[in-house]
């Protein structure tokens, strides 16, 4: 099956001239270097370029001739090529590579190095996509290194195999058949990863379970990191924190306690004798009912701190998550993150890494960036993405998230003055970190095409590349993802990459206009709910997000409202707290607004909102005639799944501008303006809809 291939799918060149300049220039591989790294480079290089040409190079074991391709780390190369090479060694650090078209005694070669052998191996990938992508490989010179140390994914899969947020079939970790077993999956997982650069995984939910910490649970853990080492990646587990009680026997999880701690540093210990780089843990405490300090009177650096000290002889370390909110503050859940954690800047110790959503609410199709970055500059801060789509129509809808994860990035939070970006709060350049890091939710289960919608495996991909290089541009990175997966047809990429740019907006506009948010139905998050007022918790309901009422509708924020304005720098608070001047897209975030209120384009509010609503659906049946256009370019499967998934994801589109509009028109009391299709059913209709069933939950 194609889409189980991913974006390494080393399709066989049909163009005759530009496979000639390939054979040329691949005459032979020397590959330097005993280790397992070294070999699934060899093999890589090697089956990629089979697949690709039709003929594998001849392997050399010395440089004879010329146009062979040198693989080896650095210390492998002979004394020319070191000297050669050392500038560009001394641009990248440990997990950065060289790929260099050089000649040497009137011979040319091609070289691929790294200080180490996944440094080259992260090269043999790049060299590969350029292949893939139809590049020239006549005159290479390429330095590049990761800017991010951390570039991790988190699993929420829980041992039952279930994936909280999950839409793609069960977890990959078959832990009953562990540590015996090993699925060739887990191979073909890790080489995906490191095709993209990540080097970590956190193979359990931030939900956590104390009993991936027992004895027999960590042998399977083990075994998985014997899979992933060659490839680079670290594994990591959730920590929960009341552990020691649950299946240490002790009677507190106090961080304070002295029983508490040596528990957990003997508990570190047992670890890293199985999995000597055993990462270490991310830990979601105090936040939605998860135990934490708090429940001994201490806080998050106090628990942060204990653990720290756990894993510092081993190297590990320790995500301490902020995301936290509590129901006993009616206020404004937007703030409570930052409220929380700011005044902790410069108290944890080294080895802890603050790991923020990207926004202060929740992986909304929009959010304005978390106000934590930049304002927290003692602390290393690691950026928490969501690949898997809870809020953005599950493995269903088609949402080009890698747009959405540009435009946090290149925010600009203005901590330093103008140009202190979000990438270089998180990449270490703002303010000087020695952990930097950022993780994805995964969005990956153990469906045949590992992600559900096709589409969705350029959001796995996109993450990585992000990871790796937080300024690149999600357009360029889409572009390398279709030549690698389906074509280098010019006449496909172009539209089916401006369908990928645009799908991330028609998503906010069918979901959540003009800076609307957290309106999903409850509990799954998939269709809309902006009637749920009845939850438990005030700050659970779609109500205390949107405040429709006949007065208007948005969440006040500024310093007339809950003041949340006040967690930016001041460049931005001042244009945020202006609703003349707040970007539109933020709005309704940000404020709490007439239905007659003039947008910048002259219409009312209601009429704009209800125009934006229409917007979205207009976009995604573009989308659908795009890719309907595109049928001669893709391989029969993957088309009719992506033309079902679309056309679902064009009634749903449908279904969210007619609940909305219904629902917010009993407030506004207008007419839907021309150009707004009437709605196809009542909003009894949409309200009586129930998905007892809907995955992930
Ligand atoms: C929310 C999810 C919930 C997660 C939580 C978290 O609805 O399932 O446990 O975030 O990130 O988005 O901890």
């Amino acid at each position: 099956q194609k889409d189980y291939k991913l974006w390494l799918q080393y399709n066989k060149i049909q163009n005759a001239v530009v496979a000639s300049e390939y054979k040329t220039n691949l005459g032979g591989i020397v590959a330097l270097g005993s280790s397992e790294t070294s070999k699934i480079s060899l093999a890589e290089l090697e089956t990629g370029i089979l697949d690709m040409l039709g003929s594998k190079p001849e392997t050399r074991s010395a440089i004879k001739g010329d146009n062979n391709v040198i693989v080896g780390s650095q210390p492998a190369l002979n004394s020319d090529l070191q000297k050669v090479l050392a500038s560009d060694f001394d641009k990248i650090n440990n997990e950065g590579f060289i790929i260099k078209s050089i000649s040497s005694k009137n011979k040319k070669q091609i070289v691929i190095t790294g200080k180490n052998d996944v440094g080259v191996l992260y090269g043999v990938y790049r060299f590969l996509r350029l292949i893939q992508n139809h590049k020239s490989i006549s005159n290479l010179n390429i330095v590049d290194a990761p800017k991010i140390n951390l570039r991790v994914l988190n699993h929420w899969d829980n041992l039952d195999r279930t994936v909280e947020r999950g839409y793609a079939g069960f977890s990959l970790w078959n832990w009953q058949k562990l540590p015996d077993f090993i699925d060739q999956r887990y191979i073909d997982y890790a080489r995906a990863n490191a095709s993209i650069g990540i080097n970590g995984t956190v193979l359990t939910n931030v939900n956590a379970n104390a009993l991936i910490l027992t004895p027999q649970y960590l042998e399977k853990v083990k075994a998985l990191a014997n899979v992933f080492r060659p490839y680079g990646i670290k594994v990591y587990l959730t920590a929960r924190f009341s552990a020691p009680i649950e299946i240490g026997g002790l009677k507190t999880a106090d961080p304070k306690d002295t029983a508490v701690a040596n528990w957990w540093k003997e508990k570190a210990k047992e670890i890293y004798n199985r999995i000597p780089d055993f990462g270490g843990f991310l830990v979601k405490a105090n936040s939605e009912g998860q135990p934490g300090p708090q429940n001994y009177g201490r806080d998050h650096i106090d628990g942060a701190n204990m653990l720290a000290d756990a894993v510092a002889p081993f190297g590990g370390i320790i995500m301490w998550r902020a995301f936290v909110y509590s129901e006993h503050d009616a206020n404004d859940r937007a703030k409570q993150a930052y409220a929380e954690f700011q005044p902790y800047d410069g108290k944890f110790k080294d080895n802890v890494i603050v790991q923020v959503k990207n926004g202060a609410i929740d992986f909304q199709p929009r959010e304005p960036f978390h106000p934590l970055f930049g304002a927290m500059p003692e602390t290393p801060l690691m950026m928490e993405f969501q690949i898997t789509q809870e809020y953005l129509g599950f493995s269903t809808h088609l949402v080009y998230l890698p747009k959405l994860f540009q435009e946090v990035l290149e925010a600009d939070t203005y901590q330093k003055g103008k140009g202190s970006t979000v990438a270089k709060v998180i990449d270490g350049s703002l303010s000087p970190q020695k952990l930097t890091g950022i993780a994805g939710v995964s969005n990956i289960g153990n469906d045949l095409n590992w992600t559900g919608h096709p589409f969705a495996q350029a959001n796995w991909y996109g993450f990585g590349r992000l990871a790796w290089d937080p300024y690149l541009d999600s357009e360029t990175i889409a572009d390398e993802w279709l030549r690698s997966t389906f074509s280098n047809d010019e006449d496909f990429i172009k539209p089916i990459k401006t369908m990928m740019i645009t799908s991330r907006e028609a998503v906010v506009n069918y979901m959540t206009p003009l800076g609307l948010h957290h309106i999903m139905d409850t509990g799954h998050h998939y269709g809309p709910g902006p009637w749920v007022s009845d939850l438990s918790r005030p700050e659970w309901n779609p109500t205390y997000y949107h405040k429709a009422d006949k007065n208007g509708i948005g969440f006040d924020r500024s310093k007339t409202g809950t003041n949340a304005t006040a967690q930016y720098a001041q460049e931005l608070e001042q244009l945020f707290d202006n609703a003349q001047t707040c970007p539109e897209i933020d709005l309704l975030w940000f404020h709490h607004l007439s239905w007659d209120y003039k947008l910048k384009n002259g219409q009312t509010l209601w009429n704009g909102l209800a125009l934006k609503y229409q917007e979205g659906v207009n976009q995604v049946l573009e989308m659908q005639n795009t890719w309907n256009n595109s049928e001669k370019y893709v391989d029969k499967e993957r088309f009719k799944e992506v033309q079902m998934l679309l056309k679902i994801q064009y009634k749903e589109a449908k279904w969210w501008r007619d609940a909305c509009l219904l629902y917010f028109q009993q407030y506004s009391g207008k007419e839907l303006p021309a150009g707004v299709e009437p709605p196809i059913q009542t909003l009894e209709y949409f309200k009586s809809l129930k998905f007892p069933f809907a995955p992930g939950n």
